[in-house]
């Protein structure tokens, strides 16, 4: 299925008015406070982010998996699946591949088709953390950081071969995620697991072209329950330092403990120039998976304050590479994605409206009252007409989701695909 953009057109007509009436208002409302309306929606337009392809079947949780209709069956789907939301959204022109689960078969056909839906391959990511089918040596007891020196160089092999596929797809970064940990005391040496995993990394980082970068992800435990090799942001970072200087952190936001001060350590990477990729989900207990923006919408704008802070004022660190690393079992996974993309907007702008010059003299002076309502005024801001003034500029839906559902395009994904289960976790 195909979404053009004559049919979002006229769907877009019934809200128009509507729409006119609400920006109107807020452009007003912020053109007095002195902020820039044009570039803040430029910005929104311009804003992107991957979509992995394991977010668009429905995911599931260690009790089970309840499967969707019309999950895409093959790769060629799930890029029309990313197609979909992109031309609702224009906010989602990327996708991430996860390898095994989603090798191209045939390189110039896909390029070909992500280029027809406006898409490009964002950062790919490789998979240590199971044993497929025709594995020659097990991950049971670790990859990067295996005691087990053929497993190790199994886990380097595969990391060389997703860049390979990478470099074909003219993807820039790889991200490696690692299962590997110990569940009891014992089970493992500490120093010799991360030394075994440094010099795993730095195979990798050897092997990846010049201009590439590698992002190390950090989570502090699952599937693991005793330790994690890379288990927080610190270990991350001292792991980048010792690859180089276009290895970095990325943060998953679902990859910390309770309560930790995430948009703390973003600062703290940004400063060092060290954050490279992020990954958006939300949470209430560990890495849930639930939609970006469903459970802590404030701790979400705080951590974007920070990454616009550093955006605008650090440049030795890059712009960091953006993806969605959410699906839960019980919504329709589209619906799920483009209620993340919202959220994820919606913190991005909200974030763009902090008055960083009175927050700076409100600082200066100590005084917290003022510096937390600089905060607060920004986050209880509607910003969502300055989202649906992006996407009408763009040619995408004023109401995404409405329009999908409009569209039936769930129903139309049934009738063409059936009941197949989507291939990923
Ligand atoms: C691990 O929990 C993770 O966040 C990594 O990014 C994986 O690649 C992804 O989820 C899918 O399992
Ligand atoms: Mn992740």
């Amino acid at each position: 299925m195909i979404i053009g953009k004559d049919i979002i057109d006229q769907y877009n007509k019934a809200g128009v008015e509507n729409f006119n009436s609400d920006f109107d208002f807020l452009q007003n409302k912020l053109t007095r406070s002195g902020a820039n309306v044009a570039e803040i929606v430029n910005k929104i337009a311009d804003f992107q982010v991957a979509i992995p392809s394991w977010a668009l079947g429905a995911g599931g949780t260690r009790f089970g998996r309840f499967s969707y209709g019309g999950e895409p069956a093959v790769l060629e789907q799930k890029l029309d699946d990313v197609g979909l939301l992109h031309a609702l959204t224009h906010s989602a022109g990327a996708v991430s591949l996860h390898i095994p689960w989603d090798i191209p078969s045939d390189v110039s056909a896909l390029k070909e088709s992500a280029k027809s839906h406006g898409l490009v391959f964002d950062a790919m990511n490789s998979n240590t953390f199971q044993d497929q089918p025709d594995a020659k040596k097990s991950y049971k007891f670790g990859s990067l950081n295996s005691v087990n020196e053929d497993s190790r160089a199994y886990a380097v092999e595969h990391n060389k071969e997703v860049i390979r596929i990478g470099k074909e797809l003219d993807s820039k970064s790889l991200t490696v995620w690692l299962a590997d940990g110990a569940s009891f005391p014992g089970q493992l040496n500490f120093q010799t697991a991360l030394s075994n995993t440094e010099k795993s990394l730095k195979e990798i980082y050897a092997d990846m072209p010049e201009d590439w970068k590698l992002f190390i992800e950090y989570k502090p435990y699952e599937p693991n329950f005793y330790s994690t090799t890379i288990q927080d942001w610190g270990t991350s970072f001292m792991l980048a330092n010792a690859c180089g200087e276009r290895a970095f952190t990325l943060v998953d936001l679902g990859h910390h403990l309770p309560n930790t001060n995430i948009e703390q350590i973003v600062a703290t990477l940004m400063y060092k120039g060290k954050l490279g990729g992020f990954h958006f989900n939300d949470s209430k207990y560990g890495d849930d998976d639930l939609t970006v923006g469903s459970i802590k919408p404030y701790a979400l704008f705080l951590i974007f304050n920070e990454l616009v802070y550093g955006i605008e004022n650090n440049k030795n660190n890059p712009y960091p590479a953006w993806m969605i690393d959410a699906s839960h079992n019980i919504k329709d996974p589209l619906e799920d994605l483009l209620q993340s993309l919202e959220a994820i907007l919606i913190a991005y702008a909200q974030a763009l409206l902090v008055d960083q010059k009175a927050l700076k003299t409100a600082q200066l002076n100590n005084d917290v009252v003022a510096a937390q309502d600089i905060l607060q005024n920004a986050y209880r801001t509607d910003v969502r007409p300055l989202l649906q003034a992006a996407r009408l500029q763009s040619g995408a839906a004023l109401d995404p989701i409405a329009t999908y559902r409009n569209l039936k395009v769930r129903e139309t994904l049934i009738s063409e695909r059936g009941w197949a289960k989507a291939t990923g976790l």
